[in-house]
């Protein structure tokens, strides 16, 4: 009989760490037998003892559940290292992210956090650029990077979507990009969109001398990606963006080693990770979810406004943030685990998603400056189009990091004062 719960166990520097919140079901007796439940069925056991498993392999794989706390409906499970591949995210997660939602002595399961050893760690090649890398390639240190996304998601021609590329670069954002669900498609094909957005690109950098970048969405099956950023390279975009949930773990692992060579900011988008982390007793954290857009290597990642349209509270954006962008985590026995990153880069966290100019005096108090802000119906929705909404948003910014209020501010920037007229609720 393998015992698959012991409270008195030190996890080692080795072990994978993984916390769940869990909810037992009527067929269960009580979170320890859960634990026990979750540990085998998440490792070597099943539901009935066998033969096959013997002692030595017992000894040498059995997890052992080492934190339980009741009150919380919390544990904790180690993991010996030799249980993983530890380059193939798709495999640990189908150990310990698996079968184990299923079982019925579960009513719900929520895996809050994974804390990964230094030899899987050291398995990735994490982001390519970081935080600092970005900043050296958009020569912008010491405020947000601005950026809008092409609205409507979808509908334009290139020869559009490429104009209102250049209205916002023009009024002063740094980065456009597609949005989620824009690939290909039978009115805007994907490398006419391309040649045309870059050609403006290169046009309004020479007439405003900043730098200006463009975000395509090369989200497809994993050999056209890889032919969609080469052409993007070839035509010299510096930016890919990716739809991390939708295209699978193993597609985005080969897709940063196929980038590795080729100098491209991999920005990562999230549409449907809500699918899983917004239940908060059933699913997969999105701190979780982050931490191994870490490992993978993402160099820009979406990680929620608080104060804009989609959910995510403070507590867990900021926390979010600072598993992505720290060197290192602290375990709180509640949200986190410890977290050393080692030589892995940081992720430059994206704050976009109902995001207005009058939002940014409150996103740079909490979120801060080393961000991404991006604002697409915030920009394109400004009375007088893309390039007001634009000069909108950089007013905005700048008054805040001059001390300014914006309502004083817009007494001489005439495009933040609509913006304010448009979408002040007072
Ligand atoms: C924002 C957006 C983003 C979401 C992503 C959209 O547009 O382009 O995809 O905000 O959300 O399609 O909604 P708006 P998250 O600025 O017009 O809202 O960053 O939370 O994943
Ligand atoms: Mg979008």
């Amino acid at each position: 009989m393998v015992d698959y719960v012991n409270l008195e166990y030190e996890p080692s520097k080795n072990d994978l760490i993984a916390m769940y919140y869990v909810e037992i079901s009527s067929e269960c007796k009580n979170l320890e037998h859960a634990s026990e439940e979750i540990a085998k069925e998440s490792s070597i056991g099943t539901w009935t003892e066998i033969a096959t498993l013997s002692a030595e392999i017992a000894e040498h794989l059995k997890p052992s559940t080492f934190y339980i706390n009741e009150e919380n409906n919390i544990i904790k499970i180690a993991y010996t290292k030799d249980l993983f591949e530890a380059n193939n995210i798709s495999q640990i997660l189908s150990a310990i992210a698996g079968n184990i939602y299923g079982m019925k002595v579960i009513k719900s399961l929520r895996l809050l956090d994974i804390s990964f050893p230094e030899d899987i760690v050291s398995a990735y090649r994490g982001p390519k650029f970081g935080i600092d890398g970005i900043k050296k390639l958009t020569n912008v240190m010491d405020r947000p990077l601005l950026g809008t996304i092409v609205k409507p998601k979808v509908g334009l021609n290139e020869i559009e979507h490429s104009k209102i590329c250049g209205e916002a670069w023009q009024g002063g954002l740094d980065i456009v990009k597609d949005d989620e669900n824009l690939t290909s498609m039978k009115f805007n094909k994907f490398e006419k969109r391309i040649t045309e957005t870059l050609k403006i690109r290169d046009k309004i950098e020479s007439t405003t001398g900043e730098r200006k970048f463009y975000m395509p969405n090369i989200t497809a099956p994993l050999n056209v990606m890889k032919k969609r950023a080469d052409f993007v390279v070839k035509n010299g975009g510096e930016y890919v963006m990716v739809d991390i949930v939708t295209v699978g773990y193993s597609a985005l692992q080969e897709i940063r080693e196929y980038l590795d060579d080729k100098n491209v900011v991999i920005h990562a988008h999230r549409a449907m990770h809500a699918a899983f982390t917004r239940d908060k007793k059933h699913g997969m954290t999105m701190l979780a979810l982050a931490k191994l857009m870490r490992l993978i290597g993402m160099d820009q990642l979406h990680t929620g406004t608080i104060i804009g349209k989609m959910e995510g509270g403070k507590q867990e954006v900021l926390e979010i943030n600072n598993a992505i962008s720290k060197p290192e985590m602290k375990d709180n026995n509640l949200t986190m685990l410890n977290q050393d990153w080692y030589n892995i880069k940081p992720i430059l966290p994206v704050a976009s998603g109902g995001l207005s100019p009058l939002h940014i005096p409150e996103l740079i108090k909490i979120l801060g400056k080393d961000m991404v802000y991006q604002f697409g119906g915030g920009c394109h929705g400004h009375p007088d189009g893309t390039k007001a909404g634009a000069k909108a948003i950089r007013q905005a910014v700048d008054a805040v990091l001059q001390g300014y209020s914006l309502y004083d501010y817009s007494k001489k920037n005439f495009e933040l004062a609509k913006a304010i007229e448009t979408w002040d609720k007072k």
